[in-house]
């Protein structure tokens, strides 16, 4: 079927042409356009349709690219990229050179600030809005959408604070849906759902009380009345806030019914929006699901155990733990820092707190690692989820700067398993009680043992595993991908390699690393992380430190530049930590 509208957009001016009920039949074609490729593609299904309408009213009033938009996380931008120049390329959505799952200012002069992790929109906006003061563009819009779950993140809520005794030109969209991946929790949320059914609420408004200018809560799916009021707060000056209410989801029904599941649902069938499940489903277990199952296990025989999560219950299976013990489990919102300062103080008290934070969000969370947990050799246990390369979604979600910025930190014990049996141990091992705080950092995605529930085994900190013996190359391996190591090894001749499961980036297995480096010349570190200060500098330092006569020491791992979005294999073969390079590698140094 022929679009009427849409095949005719292919920017903003062009939008704007169109009369008002013209964008109501646009913003139907939209929604089945997103649906469209999304279903084959794959990516963020949900708060994209949700905000169609947003995006068209915002674009129709505002003058954008002059006119600022920053969009909250981005994973809610198909349809804004849809509608500033990149409808013909959107089918290459999160793919290896394609455009990115997120707004990236390399990609088009519409993406006014890249996003990816929550709650920096106002912020950002409110930074551009100053600049522009200052610069005399008194008459440029400024304007932030973020969601109801990553408003009520530190982050966002500091740059209110700021932005409230400004007289810096800045809208703030609240796009509320009651819904982050899942459920949005909190006390703003309980209070921004009363003032859409309390009136009295709105007397003592907070955000009115932080000097905003604040309107609604409007219908964010009717366009017309979203046009008349972006229309007003246009020619207001100062900062604004504007709440409307969206459904997460609008317009396929399985989309709004299963806001959970089809915020990113994989391929679907886009007319009847059923999920297509890959026939592979039923093999080894994803390592979220080992970590989440195996901490129902523990807790239930060990009363002081308690879960954390900021706002990932489902992607990080601690949903599992907040189902059984909901008095022991929390979301916490997304709330990073809040989240292990939480699990600090649980500590002091005599409890056992799990942390499950995704990598690349405990970046956000780094000094309270340091100052909050590490200093006062609190035991926090961290559990480190889509550790490594994560794939589609790219530079931003990457896990791959754990091993590096937790090494320097004193008092870390640093474990990665290299398979689901391992991942299990460990946790088991860190509830017996540890002397000192623990990441553990496991990937995104499935194992390889299809039996994993065994017997648990405590593991001795600071111990490796030697998978092999060899005399020519000892290859020493930190988390999963010391299994495509073992696959590669099997490949050579008996006697060849030495491979070593190293386990722990710290502390050390010295006594392992003295008998390597005293017996071979030829050592290969292998991680899938940064290799600037990461597991193999690691092994370097040790060597240098204690007088190793050592010929090569040679690092595979990720180069210093941040890795686009692709496949996971892409990324592996791009970095050369895929399969078939590791061997060549090995190859030639066997035969230099
Ligand atoms: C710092 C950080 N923590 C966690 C996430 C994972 N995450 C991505 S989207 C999302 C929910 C966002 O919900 P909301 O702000 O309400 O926006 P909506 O999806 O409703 O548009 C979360 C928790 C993230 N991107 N960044």
């Amino acid at each position: 079927m022929k679009n009427k509208f849409l095949e005719h957009i292919n920017s903003p001016t062009d939008l704007r042409k169109l009369t008002r009920q013209q964008l109501a039949e646009l913003a139907q074609e939209l929604r089945n356009f997103i649906i469209d490729v999304v279903s084959v593609k794959k990516g963020h299904l949900g708060a994209s349709l949700g905000v169609v309408d947003l995006t068209i009213a915002l674009h129709y009033v505002f003058d954008t690219p002059n006119d600022q938009l920053v969009w909250d996380v981005g994973h809610q931008a198909y349809p804004h990229k849809i509608i500033t120049g990149r409808k013909d390329i959107f089918h290459t959505n999160r793919q290896l050179d394609g455009i990115s799952g997120f707004p990236k200012r390399n990609e088009s002069e519409y993406d006014t600030f890249g996003v990816g992790h929550a709650s920096t929109s106002i912020s950002a906006a409110l930074g551009m809005a100053i600049a522009s003061h200052l610069k005399g563009e008194f008459n440029k819009h400024h304007i932030a959408v973020i969601g109801d779950a990553s408003i009520a993140a530190g982050m966002a809520f500091e740059g209110l604070n700021h932005a409230g005794v400004t007289n810096a030109n800045l809208l703030i969209i609240l796009n509320d849906n009651t819904m982050g991946i899942d459920p949005s929790v909190g006390a703003l949320k309980n209070y921004l759902t009363n003032i859409k059914i309390d009136k009295r609420v709105r007397k003592h408004n907070i955000i009115e009380a932080l000097n905003f200018d604040y309107s609604g809560p409007i219908d964010g799916h009717d366009i017309n009345a979203l046009i008349t009021e972006l229309n007003r707060l246009k020619n207001l000056k100062g900062p604004k806030f504007l709440h409307i209410i969206t459904k997460k989801g609008k317009g396929l029904r399985q989309a709004e019914n299963d806001q959970i599941t089809y915020h990113a649902p994989g391929k679907f069938d886009r007319i009847t929006g059923d999920l297509i499940k890959s026939s592979d489903l039923e093999l080894a277990p994803k390592y979220q699901d080992v970590f989440g199952e195996t901490l129902v296990e523990l807790a239930q025989k060990n009363k002081k155990i308690i879960g954390i999560t900021p706002a990932m219950p489902t992607g990080s299976s601690m949903k599992l733990m907040i189902e059984k013990f909901p008095e022991r489990a929390f979301d916490v919102g997304i709330a990073e820092q809040h989240a292990v300062t939480l699990a600090a103080g649980m500590t002091t008290q005599g409890m056992i707190p799990f942390c499950a934070i995704y990598s690349t969000f405990l970046q956000r969370a780094y000094d309270q690692v340091i100052h909050d947990v590490a200093l006062q050799n609190l035991p926090v246990i961290f559990c480190i989820d889509r550790a490594g390369l994560v794939g589609e979604d790219g530079a931003t979600h990457h896990g791959v700067f754990d091993m590096a910025y937790l090494r320097m930190i004193p008092n870390m014990i640093i474990f990665a398993p290299m398979n689901e049996i391992e991942l299990r141990n460990i946790l088991y091992t860190a509830q017996l009680g540890l002397d000192h705080p623990i990441a553990i950092r496991y990937p995104r995605g499935r194992g390889s043992n299809l039996n994993w529930k065994l017997d648990f085994k405590k593991i001795e900190i600071g111990k490796s595993l030697k998978e092999s013996d060899g005399s020519k190359i000892a290859v020493l391996s930190i988390g999963v991908i010391g299994e495509k190591i073992k696959k590669i090894v099997n490949k050579f001749d008996k006697g060849i390699i030495s491979h070593y499961n190293m386990r722990f980036v710290k502390p050390l297995d010295k006594k392992a690393l003295d008998e390597i480096l005293s017996k071979f010349d030829k050592i290969v570190t292998v991680e899938d992380g940064v290799l600037q200060g990461g597991f193999g500098s690691a092994i370097i330092e040790y060597a240098c430190d204690n007088n190793y006569k050592f010929k090569k020491i040679e690092r595979l791992g990720i180069p210093d530049r941040f890795i686009e979005h692709g496949t996971i294999n892409e990324q592996f073969q791009q970095v050369g930590i895929d399969e078939e390079t590791i061997e060549k590698t090995l190859n030639r140094l066997l035969v230099n």
